[in-house]
């Protein structure tokens, strides 16, 4: 069976329970308290060398981190991912534009705003820059969303589930959604799925 470490409030790990579930395949859930350094101890970096959650234990001693990784392993050969190359190639399109435009912007933000994070200086000004940006992306799905139902081929894919996992909860790193429609009826598209389960199950 399939170990997944974890961290409950972790989109990026919501990302994976989700299509786990979807899916209908049984997995372990290992809790990880990354407040308190638990992927940063010795035993966990030799599953992943860069301390993170999600990671995957896919066969005793074979793990895999990255969200979007775990995502497109596990979607192979699934109505998840698309069987045609060009269709592949775009779901990763979006994919690393969740890690690079997205995340880092939106997923930060939740986290140091949501989480009881310090608000140093250096963050406050960290976080008007990531707001910008945040909203940036947000520009980019809106503009995509406004003539298509999901992501890519107009069905719902691991693309969709990466990019739900932060935009439904921005407004706990304090971006509104207000003025994308394109965006929120997306996001009721997604919650709509048959087996959808929200971020706070584990
Ligand atoms: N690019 C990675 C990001 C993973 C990540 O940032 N994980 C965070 C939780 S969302 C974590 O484990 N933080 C603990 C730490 O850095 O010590 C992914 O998509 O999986």
């Amino acid at each position: 069976m399939y170990r997944l470490y974890d961290y409950l409030e972790s989109g990026n790990g919501y990302k994976v329970r989700l299509l786990l579930t979807l899916l209908k395949t049984p997995f372990e859930r290992i809790e990880l308290d990354i407040m308190k350094g638990a992927t940063r101890t010795q035993e966990f970096l030799a599953k992943n060398p860069n301390g993170r959650i999600p990671t995957l234990e896919i066969a005793p001693g074979v793990f895999l981190p990255e969200s979007n990784a775990i995502l497109f392993y596990l979607a192979e050969g699934t109505p998840y991912l698309s069987s045609d190359r060009l269709g592949r190639a775009q779901v990763l399109q979006w994919m690393f534009f969740e890690q690079y435009n997205h995340e880092p912007n939106i997923a930060t933000s939740r986290f140091w705003l949501g989480h009881g994070q310090e608000i140093t200086p250096e963050r406050k000004l960290a976080l008007e820059q990531k707001n910008k940006l945040g909203y940036a992306a947000l520009d980019v799905m809106e503009r995509h969303l406004a003539t298509q139902p999901y992501f890519v081929g107009g069905r719902y894919s691991i693309a969709d589930i990466a990019l739900y996992a932060y935009t439904h909860v921005a407004h706990e790193g304090n971006f509104s959604l207000d003025r994308y429609a394109a965006i929120r009826a997306w996001l009721s598209r997604v919650a709509a799925q048959r087996g959808h389960i929200p971020i706070t199950q584990g």
